[in-house]
């Protein structure tokens, strides 16, 4: 209750941020994109890990407001990578299982692209399998929603939840993210290989788009690259980095 009460008003008081983490093409190492990550400096406790006050934002109901918020900042930010002439890198954003229950995600998004002037193809949501797990059908209907209005839908933590593949047929989804841990053993654990391959084929004979997460060394790039899984982000491509360091991060790639 007490980190409840300090998370109240944070935002106003200009304790949250966003951080950026890049996301690459594995063909040609090109940055497409960055996901958003919610930072929270606290005056006294220092900083209190988003693994940590996302569960409280989500359990009071303050993630409500606090998603409203991400997403108009992701969003600004996201206008100033756009340059002339170059396709605009994406912004992705995490979204909660709240979030997508209350229903009125499909307004908030449509307001923050609005008053932002960001293109919905510009803008990604990273729902968790277990957000949409649970009621199928209501969660289809709004991701349907959705991806009507261009954003791309991408499924976070990919691979950690059983149902993972069978879910693909039902769900409508743009993109997975193979969960780091999947990535992790990539080169040690053969049964990660067998099932990271899998994931990338079957994601693929759907059309959908793969993108691994964790990745913290060459040789994962290398394999997962080899494997035809499209776009990576991980330790040994980038660290998350506030949005100013990202826009040149962008220009200098370009
Ligand atoms: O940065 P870190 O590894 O501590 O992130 C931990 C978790 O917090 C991740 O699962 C990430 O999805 C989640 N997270 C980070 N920022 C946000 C946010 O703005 N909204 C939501 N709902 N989750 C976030
Ligand atoms: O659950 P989600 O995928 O949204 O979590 C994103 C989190 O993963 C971020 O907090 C980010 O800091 C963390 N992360 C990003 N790259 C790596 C990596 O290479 N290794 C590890 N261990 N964590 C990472
Ligand atoms: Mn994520
Ligand atoms: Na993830």
């Amino acid at each position: 209750v007490q980190l409840e009460e300090e998370l109240r008003g944070a935002w106003e008081r200009g304790e949250l941020s966003l951080h950026y983490q890049p996301i690459y093409r594995l063909a040609d190492g090109r940055p497409m994109g960055a996901e958003a990550l919610c930072r929270w400096e606290h005056p006294r406790l220092g900083v209190v890990p988003p693994s940590v006050f996302i569960e409280v934002a989500e359990q009071s109901g303050l993630i409500e407001a606090l998603g409203r918020h991400v997403l108009v900042q992701a969003c600004q930010d996201a206008a100033t990578w756009q340059q002339p002439g170059l396709e605009p890198p994406f912004v992705s954003v995490n979204i909660s299982p709240r979030q997508l229950r209350t229903g009125d995600l499909p307004d908030v998004v449509a307001s923050a692209l609005q008053s932002t002037g960001v293109m919905p193809q510009q803008l990604h949501l990273e729902l968790t399998e277990t957000a949409v797990l649970g009621d199928e059908a209501q969660a289809s209907a709004l991701l349907s929603r959705l991806r009507a209005t261009g954003v791309k839908v991408w499924l976070d933590d990919f691979g950690t939840g059983f149902s993972g593949l069978s879910h693909l047929r039902r769900v409508p989804v743009d993109g997975v993210k193979i969960d780091r841990s999947f990535v992790a053993d990539v080169l040690r654990d053969p049964d990660d290989l067998a099932l990271t391959s899998a994931i990338i084929a079957m994601a693929h004979s759907l059309g959908i788009t793969v993108v691994a997460e964790g990745i913290e060394s060459e040789g994962q790039y290398a394999v997962l690259r080899e494997r035809g899984c499209d776009q990576g982000q991980g330790f040994w491509l980038g660290r998350p980095m506030p949005a100013n360091e990202m826009r040149r991060a962008f220009r200098e790639a370009s």
